[in-house]
């Protein structure tokens, strides 16, 4: 693997190639390690949620930030392997945010990534418990095989995805069940899309940043990193909304028109979808603004951003 060039990213190939490295990556865990075989009632569940088709946009972005700001081929290589780890540690954390999200208590989804949603393969305690699973498998990765970062990396690694998911994820859950039917605007919307959906993206990105820098370099780009992080994030989930009315069910990969039928806060709901659009659009160049100031390889991420906003499914 070489270290990137500025101007000469094909991104659709970088994209696919990211997932691939990241798919073989989460199958060599499972496939290597006989702790997660036993008992199959679990680790099946696991698999079918996880090998199931993601984008991989999360651990991507880690694997794209830690790529634009290491300095050194040696370093690269050592951490290279950290990086990936992580990655399936963040996709870990999200494809169980999935299983939970599609659960009849909460988003109620037959369908996930095109295939039956987890709690209808296998029915609802096998969901949560795989769900479970997965959160802390997530953290034990970190803890044990990312050998060659410090114990003060993975601490932070840690500190970082946890947060996302304790003040993150699981708050804009519960205030985005808990607002249907009420009062709609377009600061409440932002509330919600940051902690739900753009807390993990932010995290993702600052794990890319803590395995690439040390301690003093993490104080430069921490702040410009998680405002990219934030708008991106954003954007993605307003795009997601847009898709979730103008796509059919065979690109999304799960039923369409469900926010319209459970009378959901969103972006298009409050500002329609030429504004949410827009608006999703002007995220993202101030997201691309945000790299402008810090010393990174800004080319790889505004790309991934522009892509994010243009994606289809
Ligand atoms: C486990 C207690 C507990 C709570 C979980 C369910 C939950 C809290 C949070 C849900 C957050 C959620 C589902 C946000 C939606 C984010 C989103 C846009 C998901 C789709 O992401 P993609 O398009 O999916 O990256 P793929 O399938 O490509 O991975």
């Amino acid at each position: 693997m070489s270290l990137r060039t500025e101007l000469d990213i094909d991104i659709e190939n970088y994209l696919s190639k990211k997932k691939t490295l990241i798919d073989n990556h989460i199958k060599k865990l499972f496939e290597e390690d006989i702790q997660y075989k036993d008992p199959s009632e679990l680790w099946d569940v696991v698999r079918y949620s996880l090998l199931n088709g993601g984008k991989r946009i999360r651990g991507i972005l880690c694997l794209a930030t830690y790529e634009s700001l290491i300095e050194n081929r040696t370093k690269y290589d050592t951490s290279f392997e950290n990086c990936l780890t992580t990655a399936c540690s963040i996709e870990l954390i999200h494809s169980m945010s999935l299983i939970h999200d599609d659960l009849p208590s909460m988003d109620n989804d037959d369908m996930r990534r095109g295939k039956p949603s987890c709690h209808k393969a296998f029915g609802e305690a096998q969901a949560i418990l795989a769900g479970d699973a997965m959160l802390s498998l997530a953290f034990q990765l970190l803890t044990e095989k990312t050998k060659t970062l410090s114990s003060t990396q993975a601490l932070k690694l840690i500190n970082t995805l946890s947060k996302g998911f304790s003040l993150g994820l699981v708050p804009g859950q519960i205030l985005d069940l808990s607002l249907k039917e009420k009062n709609y605007d377009l600061a409440t919307a932002e509330k919600i899309y940051t902690l739900k959906t753009a807390e993990l993206i932010k995290a993702s990105i600052i794990c890319g940043a803590i395995i690439a820098l040390d301690n003093n370099q993490i104080k430069e780009v921490i702040n410009p990193l998680s405002s990219f992080g934030l708008k991106l994030g954003t954007a993605f989930q307003i795009i997601d909304d847009i898709l979730d009315i103008t796509s059919d069910k065979e690109t999304l990969g799960k039923t369409p028109g469900k926010d319209k039928k459970q009378n959901k806060l969103t972006y298009p709901s409050v500002i329609g979808i030429e504004g949410a659009k827009k608006l999703a659009k002007e995220l993202i160049s101030q997201a691309k603004f945000e790299l402008k100031n810090i010393r990174i390889r800004q080319e790889l991420l505004s790309l991934l951003a522009e892509r994010i906003i243009n994606r289809i499914h």
